[in-house]
């Protein structure tokens, strides 16, 4: 294909695999998409084959959203009956998402290692103020594939308790903590458009400014789906958020994980069908 080649910055990258790519959140289905999880796994085997570090991330999915926004826990942690359905809300993740995801990472011959956010970072009004990142870097260095995901972490207010920390986030700490200058995220659209992608007439973006990012903002589709954690949006707020990152020569990339063979593509500059937002 034509146009000018990318490639990654280094070979670390840190790889979110967005719900609405494991579930259909549109739908608000709570089945997992294990043709596509596979697929994706095969293209990240691959890719460690050739050299390439992975630190992975994923969405919480339908369920995840969906348990959250019902028993309002974005809301705070306020008496008894919360501490149940937090413990519901977390079971249902493990069971439905998580040990999918593990799964499908092992049966791929890829050496995935669960770290859990609640268990590894602690909030102050919802942002990370510290991150106990140690052993998941000693993981790492021996060649092991950390994964996190979206969670509910403990928070210093006091009115609180306990905050959620999406996966959006922890994209940008990770890549901090291991100096990764690529941050990928796949997503169920091609990335970011001028205008709410069910639109017609949007246009995707394939190439962004962080101060093109401020003002797209507040055009991008939050979606009709439940997303306590704010979707395309909350992606575009965590890169401003974190514009050390950019200005250190990182770069987020955002492409549709439903598209067979795309991560791929996408590293290899195979395709120009995706957004690049680099400072
Ligand atoms: O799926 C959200 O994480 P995300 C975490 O990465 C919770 O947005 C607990 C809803």
């Amino acid at each position: 294909m034509g146009g000018t080649k990318i490639f990654v910055l280094n070979k670390i990258l840190v790889f979110k695999i967005g719900g609405s790519v494991l579930t259909d959140k549109k739908r608000s289905s709570l089945e997992v998409r294990v043709g596509v999880l596979r697929g994706i796994a095969r293209n990240i085997k691959e890719l460690i084959d050739e050299g390439y570090r992975f630190i992975l991330v994923h969405g919480v999915g339908s369920i995840g959203h969906l348990l959250v926004a019902k028993y309002e826990l974005h809301k705070g942690i306020k008496g008894k009956e919360k501490l149940i359905r937090l413990t519901e809300t977390q079971n249902r993740v493990n069971e439905i998402i998580r040990s999918r995801v593990l799964r499908v990472l092992e049966e791929n011959g890829i050496p995935a290692v669960l770290f859990l956010p609640s268990s590894t970072i602690y909030q102050e009004n919802g942002r990370i103020k510290e991150f106990y990142y140690r052993p998941v870097q000693r993981f790492f260095d021996l060649g092991f594939v950390p994964i996190f995901s979206g969670d509910m972490v403990a928070d210093t207010n006091n009115d609180l308790g306990l905050t959620i920390c999406s996966g959006d986030q922890i994209a940008f700490e990770l890549a901090k903590v291991f100096n990764a200058k690529t941050i990928i995220f796949g997503v169920d659209v091609n990335g970011i458009y001028d205008r709410d992608p069910v639109l017609p007439g949007a246009r995707l973006i394939k190439r962004l400014s962080l101060r093109d990012a401020r003002e797209i903002l507040e055009k991008v589709g939050k979606g009709a789906n439940i997303d306590v954690s704010g979707g395309m949006r909350g992606k575009l707020r965590e890169a401003l958020l974190h514009p050390s990152f950019f200005e250190n020569g990182g770069e987020v990339w955002i492409f549709n994980a439903l598209r067979e063979n795309m991560l791929l593509k996408v590293i290899k500059g195979e395709t120009e069908i995706f957004t690049r937002i680099a400072g």
